[in-house]
């Protein structure tokens, strides 16, 4: 879901013309949001200038490298669903050993607060300056997600997983470049008594390409927040661009998204998709089309747990971001046996071996 433009710290007295801009910033797209043929034109042609312009180097990337990205008929099928329904899932991508080894390390870091401070809802929104000093529970009772700390630096099984090959060539297929944003993160999602944040209907992006890839640690039944996904609501179409979120009516309901009454309007509840999947289970979705996760089938279940994976967000080029390709951590010694492939998604934070924080890290790779 998106979330709000950090402020930027101006004094007021510098800009005196502030408060009139904002209200055109908040009416002109409510105005446009009533009348969905123009709100589709709009997103379509600024797709366009973000796939074909500002994207054309990534574009060139990917076509360069054409021979790293051969898919086998599996991997087409992954990409074909996407562009038709604007999601895929595979379940039994990974094997459940390899999972659960993911798992019971990301469970201990989750619960040590080994996490990241700022990557928070709360933080976003400036309703807390970051996570220190509160406990897990109070996190769980209180936070929608959570994140952990450089995963890639502590869990060694992580890589190849987050790094699949399999799941890079389908990414790269599917967005036609080398995207811009490549981020691994391992998330912990807290169930509550109701929908928080992106757990309401929304569309990631419509300014730009979004995919997000999930690898579930734990089994996805209702009890454990599956992914909702109204197939076909990827496209721009004018159909899609009708529904309209709560902050778009100017309701303070459903943390700004969509209601669940909205999106029935145009969309029917017996056609939603709810992803559930056993661990190891991948589900990706074109973050353009209209979601929601994890939804818990009923909020306020006391059967109802929180949902552990790992999550890959993607995207192309967004008016006004400039990505510095550094999301990920990596260690160098991992780094250096990355494939061809991996590199070209690996975003790398190098970290090197010698470095004073991790000396026990350091000891075992003999530097
Ligand atoms: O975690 C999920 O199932 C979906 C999350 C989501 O849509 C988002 O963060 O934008
Ligand atoms: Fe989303």
């Amino acid at each position: 879901m998106s979330t709000p433009a950090t402020m930027t710290g101006k004094q007021p007295s510098a800009t005196a013309a502030i408060p009139q801009r904002t209200a055109m910033f908040r009416i002109l797209p409510r105005t446009i949001r009533k009348r969905p043929a123009l709100y589709s034109a709009i997103c379509k042609s600024r797709l366009f200038y973000s796939r074909h312009i500002a994207g054309a180097r990534a574009k060139r990337e990917y076509r360069n490298n054409s021979s790293l990205f051969g898919m086998t008929d599996f991997e087409s099928a992954q990409v074909q669903s996407l562009r038709t329904l604007g999601y895929t899932l595979a379940p039994r991508y990974f094997a459940p050993g390899v999972v659960d080894c993911i798992y019971s390390q990301a469970d201990a870091m989750f619960r040590n607060l080994q996490i990241d401070m700022r990557w928070a809802y709360s933080v976003q929104h400036g309703q807390r300056d970051s996570l220190e000093g509160l406990s897990y529970e109070q996190l769980a009772a209180t936070e929608k997600m959570v994140a952990l700390r450089d995963p890639l630096l502590h869990i060694p099984e992580l890589l190849d997983v987050a790094f699949h090959e399999s799941i890079l060539r389908i990414a790269a297929n599917f967005l036609g470049c080398v995207p811009p944003l490549y981020r691994v993160t391992v998330v912990r999602d807290f169930p509550h008594n109701r929908p928080l944040h992106s757990s309401n209907f929304h569309k990631d992006n419509d300014e730009s390409d979004s995919l997000q890839i999930f690898v579930y640690l734990v089994d996805i039944d209702d009890f454990c927040g599956p992914l909702i996904y109204i197939p076909w609501s990827n496209r721009h179409d004018v159909r899609s661009c009708r529904p309209r979120l709560s902050r778009d009516l100017g309701i303070d309901a459903n943390d700004g998204g969509l209601s669940d009454e909205e999106v029935e309007r145009v969309y029917p509840r017996n056609t939603w998709a709810a992803l559930h999947t056993a661990r190891g289970g991948l589900a990706a979705i074109h973050g353009n089309g209209i979601h929601k996760g994890p939804a818990w089938t009923q909020p306020g279940d006391p059967n109802n747990r929180p949902r552990t994976a790992i999550r890959l967000d993607l995207h192309g080029h967004k008016f006004g971001i400039v990505r510095n390709r550094k999301e990920n951590r990596i260690w160098r010694s991992d780094f250096d046996r990355m494939s061809p492939l991996q590199r070209l998604f690996a975003h790398a934070s190098i970290v090197e071996e010698t470095t004073q924080l991790f000396p026990a890290r350091a000891r075992r790779a003999g530097a």
